[in-house]
């Protein structure tokens, strides 16, 4: 158990052993009718065990997020692969084999804590390292770039995106007018916004996205020399997403898709496993890009600046009551320990100021840095006191400094004993409230971005833009958007206009830039990597056929459920029926494998139209019985679509390797 489970088990109780009592200990003798005068009432007001009860549950809430509200979390463990003092002192990273507890929260941004999982959003990563020197935040997206440049602008790019404020509507979707008429009015949110409509914004699930820290930070080595720095978290297990019919389906089907796939894989011993990477430059090659490194809107080509990797980053254990870690977890990009520091990104700055700040009204008091999630596991002392929710008891007659009675404790630490100095960076200028020109390039990066995707994804792309602008009624919106698409790129404006009725603007010059493998997903690392597997199997198989689909889950990194027309379990083998055709449906699973016929032309319909399902998604299919049973839609010669020679699954197998077979299904044939 690392340090930091070891410290909240200090702070957990079990509450099922002993007595029912009130908060106060006293045990009561009924907690299922309230106290009353006479059997049908009056209810007395003296049942204070009643009130007690009533009254907590009525403050059982605390203000959500007011972005990132839906949020899932897990611990885990980092673990220093390459020690990284010639760029930074950080602890954490000058030891290989040194592990840290971590803690990461995903969340979606712009829907409420109670909305569904799998929406087009962008989705935050955040890291909270449990350093022996302090918290260190990485408080990131699976983004790596943001939509505005400024702070100054978070407030209103977040009240665009928010449900529109006279009728709550649309709940966690920027496809409404208000969002589109924000990213319309500002250039800068056009690199953003391509990563938007890509597939980067509707995830597989949580294991397999990227992290960024989005920003440029800083590192700082012990002989003090500073270098920017970006962070990456890449995940082993590739990135991966789901269409946008998926998408859609699985809001419906599975609110909760991507959170239950996260816990389960904890569950079942699928830990996931991170990369933790930084990409590097000395301070005085800030000016050699084409770019500026302080500008939230550019990443750094990972083909011209390589990532490099120090660490591993595991998530290796649920949490046991989500509302006391994962609701009351509080992140700040401002928990920094000594080899860290910021850079003048405007964007950054902003952020230092406003975690602490929503803490304070979210948490309820300055004192939520004692809530056993987010302690540090090393010591910390300083003269701070009170306030609401105080846990500590602070026995000692000082709490200021310098003090003569307490002999000056506790004392601050020189800089060559681990205490925190910030980087002494020279500044000048004049105060303005200005952009740099520097920061005026908004469409090289967007077009490089959509340039860099595969042709599938810039069809989803496309896609993307037709469903989310589609959904904007202000007709001068949609102009101003396609004109904005045509900078970028005049295929994207021209299918656009076309499918939304819209004038096609005339071609302009658009940026002349590289493209880079690396933004594509279509170059991420793939495999079987625990892809789920619906085995349609019928009550009456028999016992071998159940044996080998036992099997191919020993053989395979793979995730079986068998589905059948009924629960229960099936008649010549010990094994349960996980789900059913009313329990499930094919948008969960990343492929189907059909064992055998089912009597009643009902399920059969159902079968055929699971496959018909799976098929349109370009996933592999497989049947060791003829598809020609089932009322298919789709010709049997297929990509990825496998007749099997009775309990041989090789060809399925390479196929669901593959994974999806994009030339097919989605009418891009
Ligand atoms: Fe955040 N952001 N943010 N943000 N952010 C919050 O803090 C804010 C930004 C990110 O799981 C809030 O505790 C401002 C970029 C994540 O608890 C709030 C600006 C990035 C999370 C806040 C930004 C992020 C938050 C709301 C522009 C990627 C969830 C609740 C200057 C690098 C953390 C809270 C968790 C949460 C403010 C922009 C990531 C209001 C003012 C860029 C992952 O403080």
């Amino acid at each position: 158990m690392n340090k930091k489970k070891q410290q909240l088990k200090t702070f957990t109780t079990q509450d099922v052993d002993g007595p029912l009592t009130t908060n106060q200990g006293l045990k009561m003798d009924e907690d299922n009718f309230s106290l009353k005068a006479g059997r049908r009432g009056s209810t007395l007001l003296e049942d204070f065990h009643l009130r007690e009860k009533i009254t907590h549950f009525d403050h059982e809430r605390i203000p959500e997020r007011v972005v990132h509200a839906r949020g899932y979390g897990a611990h885990g463990t980092f673990t220093c692969t390459k020690e990284a003092s010639k760029w930074t002192k950080a602890h954490f990273l000058n030891e290989v084999g040194r592990e840290t507890p971590i803690f990461v929260r995903f969340s979606n941004v712009a829907g409420s804590k109670g909305s569904s999982d799998v929406v087009r959003d962008v989705r935050g990563f955040a890291t909270k390292f449990y350093t022996e020197e302090g918290n260190f935040d990485l408080v990131g997206n699976n983004i790596p770039v943001f939509y505005i440049q400024d702070a100054i602008k978070f407030p209103d790019l977040i009240h665009a995106v928010k449900p529109e404020p006279h009728n709550e509507i649309p709940q966690a979707q920027s496809a409404h007018d208000t969002f589109w008429d924000f990213v319309s009015q500002h250039q800068e949110s056009t690199h953003m916004l391509m990563w938007h409509l890509s597939d980067r914004a509707i995830p597989k699930n949580l294991r397999m996205m990227e992290g960024f820290g989005v920003h440029t930070f800083r590192l700082i080595n012990a002989q003090n020399e500073s270098f920017f720095v970006k962070f990456h978290l890449k995940p082993q297990l590739g990135v991966h997403s789901v269409t946008w019919d998926e998408a859609q389906k699985i809001n419906g089907k599975d609110p909760d898709f991507h959170r239950r796939d996260l816990y389960e894989a904890i569950e079942r011993g699928d830990f996931p496993v991170w990369d933790f990477g930084v990409q590097v430059i000395p301070e005085a090659a800030q000016f050699d890009f084409d770019f500026d490194v302080l500008d939230a809107t550019k990443l750094w080509p990972e083909e011209q600046i390589p990532v490099e990797y120090l660490g591993e980053l595991v998530l290796n254990e649920n949490v046991d009551n989500v509302f006391a870690e994962t609701e009351q977890v509080a992140f700040h990009p401002g928990h920094v320990v000594p080899g860290i520091d910021f850079s003048d990104d405007p964007l950054l700055q902003g952020r230092l100021f406003s975690y602490t700040d929503t803490q304070l009204s979210r948490l309820g008091g300055p004192n939520f840095h004692e809530i056993p999630i987010n302690r540090p596991v090393c010591p910390f002392t300083n003269n701070q006191r009170d306030g609401m929710h105080r846990q500590t008891i602070n026995p000692s007659v000082t709490s200021y400094y310098p003090n003569a009675l307490a002999n000056n404790q506790p004392a601050p630490v020189p800089e060559e004993q681990g205490g925190f100095h910030h980087f002494e960076q020279s500044l000048e200028g004049k105060k303005v409230r200005e952009r740099a020109d520097s920061f005026l390039d908004f469409y090289s990066q967007a077009t490089m971005f959509y340039e860099s995707l595969a042709d599938y994804e810039q069809q989803h792309l496309k896609d993307a833009l037709v469903f989310e602008l589609g959904k904007c009624k202000n007709e001068q919106i949609r102009k101003n958007v396609i004109n904005q698409m045509n900078h970028v790129h005049h295929d994207l404006a021209k299918y656009g206009a076309q499918k939304l009725g819209l004038p096609i603007p005339s071609k302009i010059e658009t940026p002349n830039v590289k493209t880079y493998p690396s933004l594509s997903q279509a170059t991420t690392p793939n495999g079987l990597n625990t892809k789920t597997v619906g085995v349609i199997v019928s009550p009456q198989a028999s016992a071998e056929q159940l044996k080998w689909i036992r099997t191919l889950e020993t053989k395979y990194p793979i995730v079986l459920s068998t589905i059948s027309n009924r629960q229960g379990t099936f008649e010549h083998f010990d094994m349960p029926i996980d789900e059913t055709f009313d329990t499930t449906h094919p948008v969960l699973f990343d492929s189907l494998l059909v064992i055998n016929t089912f009597d009643a032309p009902t399920d059969q319909k159902t079968i055929g139209q699971f496959l018909n399902e799976a098929y349109d998604h370009a996933k592999p299919i497989a049947s060791t019985v003829d598809f020609l049973t089932f009322p298919i839609l789709f010709p049997i010669d297929s990509e990825g679509v496998y007749m099997l020679d009775t309990m041989d699954e090789t060809p399925f197998i390479e196929g669901l390797t593959i994974g999806r077979f994009w030339k097919r299904g989605e009418g891009n044939e």
